[in-house]
């Protein structure tokens, strides 16, 4: 929008500038004067627009808006965001995760699907996934994970045998895989896939009793997927898919919404559990904890600004508010630590000073001070210890509402202890045989198919074929018979690019 008497250019400081087409030069055609202090702003400040993109989930887009609790859930929480009627700002944002900033939007992958809170008792994220599992089970891999779904450093190309060899090295992977190469893999549009915490969180009462829980959002558009030709023909031709129809969507009034449901475990279950339910590797049958609804999450207002309000959003599962809190998940307690460190490396010590990651409905009073780009700060008659005896912030446990959980013996590394039903393939198999229909069974076959035949290495192909046995033993011979006649989807290998968390 144009106002009708354009407003005069001015610096970064306010004075007004002179010209935006013309340097100062020594006569029309002589040299450039360095003392042309708007032409060295205009240049160097472009210079600096960019910043690291993220080192996953680079490719995004989101939006603002509400989240509104519709249930009661207030005897598993004292948790503010979810208590009856509760309204809370949010915002969410979506992305890819191994392609970078530019890439495609409907090439094969995980989505990410991030949802901050602007609670009355700080910010709560919730930072999950479009499936309700993960690749891994301990944070020590997730480098060398990446890694092998990213770029060869020498030919700076993504590798199927790289891909497929840490995948079949690490047969905890073959349950994700197996919803990444199957329809979840390529949704029509982030407004049409559900989302999932992943994770097994804690929940904390007034009575001070503890659940696990996992988070699930369902969409209310319903879950539609495209296939893989489709999926291809789009990312050429508009590698913004998923980022234009969420922004055309809220423009239009069309305000998409999710369900906000959870599964709740009485805390004494997760000690005697058949498989470890703080395993994220693995999924809590519905028929045994059947979720519970909530809320409903509804995004109604686009970003004014992409950079500032979306490329710089900082979420993190180390944002957790009293009444939530982690649980023994290897991978959780390491993203608590990763999160935070990525955001300083990537925005700098103050980013959570930077308005869109700032408290919109909570108080700061902290004994932080400084670092680079600070601008808010405490009245100067704040003291800047504690203890102190002048009235500063005090700590409270109680205000805290922490949860926590026994946890004893020696310092090892080693695998959690396996339960009676503890197996890297079992819920693999079970979602390929009971929740693919026969249509959806023949395109993961493809899929595979597809993604297998561009592994060069003999050994990996057989180890590929041994990981797809072992998820079921009619797909794997499938798998070979495919691979040995040379039929392979040439859409589908050249689609799939690699994928990651
Ligand atoms: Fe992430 N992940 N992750 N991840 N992740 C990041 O954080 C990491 C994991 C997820 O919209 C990074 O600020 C580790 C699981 C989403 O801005 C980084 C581990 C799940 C986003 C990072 C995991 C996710 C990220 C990149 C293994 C789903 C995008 C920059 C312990 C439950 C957030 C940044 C956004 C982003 C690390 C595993 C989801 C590097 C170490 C499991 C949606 O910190």
């Amino acid at each position: 929008m144009t106002d009708a008497t354009p407003k005069p250019t001015t610096s970064q400081t306010g004075t007004p500038i002179a010209s935006d087409a013309h340097s100062l030069t020594a006569g029309p055609d002589g040299v450039t004067a360095l003392h042309d202090r708007y032409l060295v702003e205009k240049l160097a400040q472009f210079n600096r627009e960019r910043i690291p993109e993220r080192i996953v989930h680079a490719k995004g887009g989101g939006a603002f808006g509400e989240f509104v609790v519709t249930e009661d859930v207030s005897r598993f929480t004292t948790a503010a965001v979810f208590q009856p009627g509760a309204r809370t700002e949010t915002l969410h944002r979506f992305s890819s995760v191994a392609g970078e900033m530019g890439s495609p939007d409907t090439w094969r992958d995980v989505r990410g699907f991030s949802v901050k809170f602007y609670t009355t008792e700080g910010n709560y994220d919730i930072v999950g996934n479009n499936t309700p599992v993960f690749f891994i089970r301990d944070a020590i891999k997730f480098p060398d994970f990446i890694h092998s779904q990213k770029r060869l450093p020498g030919s700076g190309l993504r590798d199927a045998d790289m891909q497929w060899d840490f995948w079949t090295l690490s047969p905890e992977s073959a349950h994700q895989v197996t919803y990444l190469m199957g329809d979840r893999g390529l949704p029509r549009s982030w407004r049409e896939m559900p989302g999932f915490g992943s994770h097994t969180y804690q929940w904390i009462n007034a009575a001070g009793e503890r659940f696990w829980v996992k988070y699930h959002f369902t969409s209310n558009q319903g879950n539609i997927e495209i296939e893989g030709s489709e999926a291809e023909l789009i990312a050429g031709a508009d590698a913004d898919y998923y980022r234009r129809d969420l922004y055309e969507a809220i423009e239009a009034g069309n305000f998409p919404s999710w369900d906000v449901h959870v599964q709740v475990m009485p805390y004494e279950d997760g000690k005697t559990y058949r498989f470890n339910p703080f395993d994220v590797t693995k999924v809590w049958p519905h028929a045994d904890y059947p979720l519970i609804k909530v809320g409903t999450h509804t995004l109604n207002r686009n970003p004014q600004n992409h950079f500032a309000e979306i490329e710089q959003a900082a979420f993190s599962p180390a944002n957790l508010v009293p009444g939530i809190d982690a649980s023994p998940d290897k991978m959780l307690m390491a993203r608590i630590f990763s999160y935070p460190d990525a955001q300083r490396y990537r925005l700098g010590a103050n980013y959570n000073q930077i308005p869109v990651n700032s408290p919109h409905a909570a108080p700061v009073n902290t004994y932080t001070q400084d670092g680079a780009s600070r601008h808010t700060f405490n009245a100067p008659t704040t003291p800047v210890y504690a203890p102190n005896s002048l009235g500063g912030p005090e700590a409270d446990a109680a205000a805290a509402g922490a949860g926590s959980w026994e946890s004893d013996g020696a310092l090892v590394r080693a695998a959690a202890t396996l339960r009676s039903e503890d197996s890297d393939f079992g819920q693999a198999g079970t979602l390929y045989r009971e929740v693919y229909d026969d249509a959806a069974k023949a395109r993961f076959l493809e899929t595979i198919t597809g993604a297998v035949s561009g592994v060069t290495r003999d050994e990996v192909r057989e180890r590929a074929i041994w990981y797809w046995t072992q998820v079921d033993a009619t797909l794997g011979a499938a798998l070979r018979l495919n691979l040995a006649s040379g039929a392979e989807s040439a859409n589908e290998a050249a689609e799939y690019v690699g994928v990651a968390e």
